[in-house]
């Protein structure tokens, strides 16, 4: 590890900036070469400071030069400033005050991705969280902020485009005949909302009318190659912001929105204001190249960094730890979005299964953290799906216990309150309670409380006093620094089912209902239920209405019941996935002991009813035929054992397929669309439930669908059912394989987006020989490591590789922590998130997790950066 070990900051320790910066005037001299930053910043002391005699500390970096610093156009000899620690500090100053920075950067060496660097032939920014201070000096925090001011400088011939936050105000010539452009943003916003873009771009233009009949521009900005692929996202742009107006009641505030795809980015897009930057896999969409998932994902993007507009812009965080104030809120608004667009069941069910899989995952690991974490080391790590989806279902369960009024009273206040404030957590709860009269009191633990709760459940019914009680007991494991924990306020919602697969009313606090949230605030409760006719089968958690893990001794009856019967079409899919992790789990038992796996399931039976029943939306049918992934049942597992859980759902596969063999030839024939290509919800359930369909016929081993699916592949005019097709066929190892992987890229090879999914697949192939491939893949000329995009693809398809990422000799790690050594200094959030897998390695069985840590050992022995040591410290503590 380096010399100097890298310090956690705490929640507890904060305190209000010394210094305020009223205006910000910056000024960039783009060049291939060298970049020179000149700021202006108007800076007084802050009136609510203790400390009124405390140095001015900007933050700023390694990659930053300074080149002159001055207070009020008196340039700062040698001796009256310091750089420190990459900060720089000047001890005597003004009240109030100008201060000029001269300073240099060299974007194209940026590897980062953090700050103002190259992608293609482009100059852009990321500076969410800390990434404005590898621009410039700055007091680079949230709670900092400022109006914005930004000329550009550049040679118009290769940079005719050049953007920035706000309104554009001027434009000319400057002496030495290159072009200027100058942007200003009318609303104060903290340096990570800053952004610029410069190159040689291509637009979509578009108006939006808002609900107060203002004019709003609507720019959406490629390289030219890719302008034909944006129309979806501006389409999706329009939705969400009239959406905003009718479900917040927020409007858009600037004249002009502008978004702008970038191949070259960490994340998904950034929210930044009036200028939002998008990685181009978030952005483009066309049907011939882009599949019904990537549809959904750009729009659900383009609502979501939308939405941040108010949730994080207008009313921003005061502080990192605060990070869910403005995520959480913002991916439940952006999920509530795509449940109104398509179907709320679907959607739902999508949530809830990646939370289940990955969020509890990182809740049970060494990372473990509550969506308002008390310290870290590196803020870009907590970028994590605890912030984001945990936040989001905390988010959530207040509005299931105010109801969609009383979230909307609670919503409104928020940001008339705090509009053009950072703020914390406790300020928005604090909103809903003020505006709703209720106490959330017990409800905040949700914020502080890391781990995901347990809740056990045993029931009693009562025939002649036709009573049925519940009993819950919570429980929540001890996490990294929190050993033990305090009862959570967790709403649980609940319905009766009959044997007659049908709703029973019943009386609850003395009222007769179908369903109740039952609030459930100790550590063992019993709710009692009265007037029940009769003996009911409980439905639990509808909707999933609170993040917990759920334990009721479900019979196979019972749940073969649920999954056809349910009221609740989310219990629904929740029931086949309880019995298939059931069935596989005996499976995986069978497997370990060495014995034959079985033949009986009790799933084809389930399945057999759903085929059958045409009520149903294809879309659920689609994904209760889904099995339980590798991941999830990894995250469910003791000891995670990859080739056991492998061969399971293999073999569950293999015998649903053969079992309906029939049914699964018809679902797939009667699904097929006719109509043009459209990302619409009745399209997508169409080709989903097919596709699904598809993947059993084909386990069955029936010739007629292994044709069929080569013909899909050859037929196909669009992704989805290309790639499904392909999917198919490389699985399963069809002889045409090799043939049909080589075409798709002879065809989609200047597509790099394309290549990208080309590239996963190849990587997720299970041969012999598999980490050769995968390192034939990383020199091809179609792959850069500089791309995070590419990388993503290689490793992802690697990590889906069990064979080989699992491999007993441990190669597969070692190749993955050479990456993470390589990819380091480099670029460190990549290099962060790509050791996940590893700090899973308490979780494995024995003879893998000793192989992982070891990997985890010996990234430990290198220089590390911030990012991939507090990853691999806490993971080995
Ligand atoms: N706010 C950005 C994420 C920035 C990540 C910085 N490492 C995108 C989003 O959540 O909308
Ligand atoms: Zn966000």
């Amino acid at each position: 590890m380096a010399e100097q070990k890298p310090s956690a900051i705490y929640l507890k320790d904060y305190t209000v900036p010394n210094f305020l910066i009223d205006k910000t005037e910056l000024t960039f001299d783009l060049d291939e070469t060298q970049t020179i930053v000149t700021s202006r910043l108007h800076v007084r002391r802050n009136p609510d400071s203790l400390e009124q005699t405390s140095p001015l500390v900007l933050d700023g970096g390694e990659d930053v030069k300074l080149i002159g610093v001055a207070i009020d156009d008196y340039a700062l000899p040698q001796e009256e400033f310091a750089i420190k620690d990459d900060k720089l500090v000047i001890t005597a100053t003004p009240n109030e005050f100008v201060l000029t920075c001269e300073t240099m950067i060299e974007p194209q060496n940026n590897t980062k991705l953090e700050g103002l660097y190259r992608s293609s032939s482009m100059f852009c920014t990321q500076c969410e969280a800390e990434g404005f201070r590898h621009i410039t000096y700055y007091l680079d925090r949230p709670d900092v902020m400022s109006i914005f001011t930004t000329t550009i400088i550049a040679d118009e011939s290769r940079y005719p485009v050049m953007l920035s936050n706000g309104n554009e105000i001027e434009r000319g010539k400057t002496d030495e005949g290159k072009t200027f452009v100058t942007w200003h943003d009318p609303f104060k916003k903290p340096a990570y909302l800053f952004a610029l873009v410069a190159g040689n771009l291509e637009v979509l233009n578009d108006t939006f009318t808002t609900m107060s009949g203002r004019d709003v521009k609507l720019q959406i900005f490629t390289e030219k190659h890719n302008i034909d692929k944006v129309d979806f996202a501006m389409d999706s742009l329009k939705r969400s912001m009239k959406w905003d107006e009718e479900v917040y009641g927020r409007e858009y505030d600037l004249d002009i929105f502008m978004i702008v795809a970038v191949d070259d980015f960490n994340m998904g897009a950034m929210e930044n204001k009036g200028l939002n930057i998008f990685n181009s896999s978030c952005l483009l969409a066309s049907p011939e190249t882009t599949t019904d998932d990537a549809y959904l994902r750009v729009e659900a993007v383009v609502a979501h960094e939308y939405f941040h507009n108010w949730s994080g812009n207008r009313v921003t965080c005061r502080d990192w730890f605060q990070l869910s104030l403005k995520e959480g809120f913002t991916v439940f608004r952006d999920q509530c979005f795509s449940a109104d667009t398509h179907s709320d069941v679907v959607k739902r069910v999508e949530d809830v299964s990646f939370l289940k899989t990955t969020q509890f995952a990182e809740d049970a690991g060494p990372m473990a953290h509550p969506i308002r974490p008390a310290s870290f080391i590196e803020i870009s790590n907590f970028y994590t799906l605890t912030i984001y989806e945990k936040g989001a279902e905390v988010v959530r369960m207040i509005h299931t216990l105010l109801g969609e009024e009383g979230f909307r009273k609670g919503s409104d206040l928020y940001f008339e309150r705090h509009d053009g404030q950072a703020v914390t957590c406790d300020d928005f709860v604090q909103a809903m309670e003020d505006a709703n009269g209720v106490d959330l009191s017990q409800f905040k633990r949700w914020y502080s409380q890391a781990g995901t709760p347990r809740l056990t459940v045993s029931d009693h019914y009562d025939e002649q006093a036709q009573t049925y009680s519940l009993t819950i007991r919570q429980e929540t494991p001890p996490t990294p620094n929190q050993p033990t924990k305090l009862a959570l306020h967790i709403p649980v919602k609940v319905g009766l089912v009959s044997n007659a697969n049908e709703a029973l009313s019943f009386s609850f606090a003395g009222q007769t209902q179908d369903e109740v949230v039952l609030h459930v605030n100790d550590v063992e409760q019993t709710f009692v239920f009265e007037h029940v006719a009769s003996k009911p089968v409980p439905s639990l958690l509808r909707g999933f209405s609170a993040p917990v893990k759920l334990d009721y001794d479900y019979s196979t009856e019972q749940l073969l019941q649920l999954m056809s019967g349910d009221p609740d079409g989310f219990n629904r899919w929740s029931a086949s996935q309880q019995l298939a992790v059931n069935e596989l789990n005996a499976l995986i038992k069978q497997y370990q002991n060495g014995q034959t796996l079985t033949e009986q399931t009790h799933l084809v039976e389930g399945f057999k009813a759903l085929l059958a029943d045409k009520t149903l939306d294809p879309a659920m049918v689609a994904l209760i035929l889904g099995l339980p992934s590798q991941a999830y049942m990894s995250e469910l597992a003791e000891k995670i054992d990859p080739q056991a859980i492998k061969a399971a759902r293999e073999h569950l596969r293999v015998v649903a397929g053969k079992a309906l063999q029939a049914e699964f030839k018809h679902v797939y024939e009667s699904n097929t669309v006719s109509e043009a290509y459209q990302a619409s919800a009745e399209q997508i359930a169409k080709r989903s439930l097919k596709n699904a369909a598809l993947m059993y016929w084909v386990a069955s081993g029936s010739d007629e669908a292994k044709a069929a699916v080569v013909h899909q592949y050859r037929d196909a005019d669009n992704m989805t059912d290309q790639y499904a097709a392909l999917s198919c066929i490389v699985h399963f190892e069809l002889s045409e394989a090799d043939e049909l992987l080589n075409a798709f890229f002879e065809q989609w090879q200047h597509e790099a987006l394309v290549v990208n999914k080309w590239l996963m697949l190849s990587a997720a192939r299970e041969q012999e020989n598999g980490l050769e491939q995968i390192k034939a893949l990383m020199q091809h000329p179609n792959f850069d490591i500089k791309n995070p995009n590419k990388l993503r693809a290689v490793i992802g398809g690697l990590g889906q590789n069990v064979d080989t990422f699992h491999n007993l000799d441990g190669s597969g790690y070692a190749f993955l922590a050479d990456q993470i050594i390589l990819l380091n200094k480099r670029n460190p959030q990549i290099a962060s998130r790509l050791c996940t897998p590893l700090t899973r390695w308490q979780r494995m069985v024995p003879a893998l997790a000793e192989k992982m840590k070891g990997e985890l050992e010996r990234i430990a022995q290198e220089d590390l950066s911030k990012d991939v040591y507090e990853v691999v410290s806490k993971s080995l503590a």
